[in-house]
């Protein structure tokens, strides 16, 4: 069975989720594009024989649509996610899966009355190998438990239209989210630092920032956060437990020797750095959608993602220690 998706949101991410599908995946054709540009989406579906539609309650609506995708702005995501619930299609949603805690309980709410967990949320660094390996030697448990984790997450530049609340909302939510799965536990409290702003940034932004991610058992998770760091795409976590420590490793796969010293290439961007990552889980998902099964982390890791995120922004305006409040689990993510 080929898998028909409609895609919302062609910029970056969208096209380079076509990109992958068309070239890269198996089992998955995109059947129809939406996007705010229309021109952008018209150019996008040309090559590809797909259909254009004009609004997204429109394309999740259509016959031809099998399951959607869903790579446009934050926060137009719940209005799209939402009606692909109404519509019982699966939906594979780009992190935020809404850019507040409230947000997504109200998909949530929609789930539970649909009856059916369809949505997926696109937190892809749960498909990089690295992270794999990390969990596994945690799981293992020979280096006894985990008591810190030093995350880096950096970006060479961000353009102007990056608001302050995006470093936690946008930035830090894949540390938010890659910890509560590598450490199996909810964050329960936040505190975000601010040490001296870099001058190679927009005025409004205040870079890099730390967050302090504390769990439920009280493990320390520390994330760098600098999105105007001028080198590289650098992402870093290295677990600290009782008798050893585990890290990411390099990306390279090799390393150039000559008069100026010895060194790896680093990555440029998210896809570049995750490329293996995005891969995995788009075809993760399209496997799962013929199998007529829900993949990947749910809506409620979604809203669990986005609470850590309210309490971060509350931690960055107040400068203390704030508390994550979480709704009781709802059966349907038990
Ligand atoms: C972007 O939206 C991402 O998801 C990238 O992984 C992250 O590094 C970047 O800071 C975000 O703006």
């Amino acid at each position: 069975m080929t898998v028909n998706i409609g895609i919302v949101g062609v910029g970056g991410m969208g096209q380079a989720h076509v990109a992958r599908i068309r070239t890269e995946l198996a089992g998955g054709r995109i059947a129809a594009v939406n996007d705010i540009d229309q021109a952008r989406a018209e150019r996008v579906a040309a090559p590809l024989g797909a259909a254009v539609y004009a609004d997204d309650a429109q394309l999740v609506a259509a016959p031809e649509v099998d399951a959607v995708l869903v790579a446009s702005f934050g926060p137009a995501h719940e209005a799209t996610v939402t009606a692909a619930i109404a519509a019982g299609k699966p939906v594979l949603c780009e992190k935020p899966l809404a850019p507040t805690a409230a947000g997504c309980v109200r998909i949530m709410e929609a789930e539970a009355r649909a009856g059916a967990k369809v949505v997926t949320v696109g937190f892809m660094r749960r498909f990089d190998r690295g992270y794999n390996e990390i969990k596994e030697a945690i799981a293992a448990g020979e280096l006894g438990r985990p008591l810190i984790v030093h995350n880096r997450h950096r970006n060479p530049t961000v353009p102007q239209s990056y608001t302050a609340d995006m470093a936690i909302n946008d930035t830090a939510i894949h540390e938010i989210d890659t910890m509560r799965w590598l450490l199996g536990e909810e964050i329960a409290a936040v505190r975000v630092d601010q040490p001296r702003p870099t001058s190679r940034r927009f005025p409004h932004l205040a870079d890099p920032l730390v967050l302090a991610l504390v769990t439920e058992s009280g493990v320390i998770a520390y994330d760098e956060v600098f999105v105007n760091i001028q080198y590289a795409y650098d992402i870093r976590c290295e677990v600290v437990l009782e008798a050893g420590t585990v890290a990411l490793a390099d990306q390279s796969a090799t390393v150039r020797r000559d008069a100026a010293g010895a060194r790896h290439r680093l990555t440029a961007d998210h896809n570049q750095r995750f490329g293996q990552a995005f891969a995995a889980e788009l075809q993760a998902w399209i496997n799962a959608v013929a199998a007529g099964r829900q993949t990947g982390p749910t809506a409620w890791d979604g809203y669990a993602a986005a609470a850590v995120c309210d309490a971060g922004l509350r931690a960055l305006a107040s400068g203390g220690l704030e508390p994550v409040e979480l709704i009781a689990k709802p059966a349907l993510y038990a």
